[in-house]
């Protein structure tokens, strides 16, 4: 193997939590209510069809106008982005930091594929940004996970073929993402069982290096 793909909320970050805050305030003052459980589905999803899924829920998906779901959307944003500004490297999940340091150590390069607008800003509060060698942007995407543009893109940026990297996941969306373009797919393991992951895991620091080089 030549080179990692990352996915950031769940795998580097546990970012989910503040995902929900914000979406669950937006919800209720909608009227449509979600819970914990609803909000495992919008894991690995964009902001547009995480809005979509949430009014679908509410069956209000014909009430809102594209000008005015927009509007909904950066509402949410803004808030999350405020619950963001509390982050520190402390917010890293367990062995991410050592894991991203031995891949530099061995000359493997590292990319991010994660559907979040906000990766660079969260990379920057984590202070990790610099371990990485290329962020793909989503805005450049036509479609969202689990479709594998996102991966293939990911795996171009540090110039290596989707067969020579390992993409990491912790949403089913992105395992089928990663696993449709001919990636090896370790998935991080949450609470639901991850289908179609080549390996799982509970964190970074059950793996060991050589050994996934050697793949
Ligand atoms: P934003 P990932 C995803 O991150 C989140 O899991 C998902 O809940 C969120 O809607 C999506 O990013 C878009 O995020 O609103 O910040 O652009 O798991 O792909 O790293
Ligand atoms: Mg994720």
């Amino acid at each position: 193997m030549k080179g990692f793909v990352f996915d950031l909320d769940g795998v580097i970050t546990d970012t989910a939590k503040y995902h929900y805050e914000a979406w669950k305030a937006l919800a209720d003052k909608l009227g449509i209510e979600i819970d914990l459980k609803f909000n495992e589905q919008l894991k690995g999803i964009s902001r547009m069809d995480s809005l979509e899924r949430i009014l679908a829920h509410g069956n209000k998906q014909d009430q809102y106008s594209q000008a005015q779901k927009e509007a909904l959307a950066a509402e949410k944003n803004e808030a999350y982005v405020q619950l963001l500004q509390n982050l520190t490297p402390d917010d890293l999940l367990p062995g991410v930091k050592d894991f991203l340091l031995e891949a530099k150590a061995k000359n493997m390069p590292c990319a991010i594929a994660s559907a979040s607008k906000n990766a660079p800003f969260i990379l920057e509060k984590l202070e990790v940004i610099d371990l990485f060698d290329a962020i793909v942007d989503p805005a450049t995407l036509s479609k969202g996970k689990p479709d594998p543009e996102i991966f293939v893109k990911a795996a171009q940026s540090i110039g290596i073929t989707p067969e020579e990297a390992i993409g990491f996941e912790d949403a089913q969306a992105g395992i089928a993402g990663i696993k449709a373009c001919g990636m090896y797919a370790i998935g991080i393991l949450a609470g639901e069982p991850l289908d179609q992951a080549n390996q799982t895991v509970h964190t970074l620091s059950e793996l060991n290096m050589n050994e996934l080089i050697a793949l």
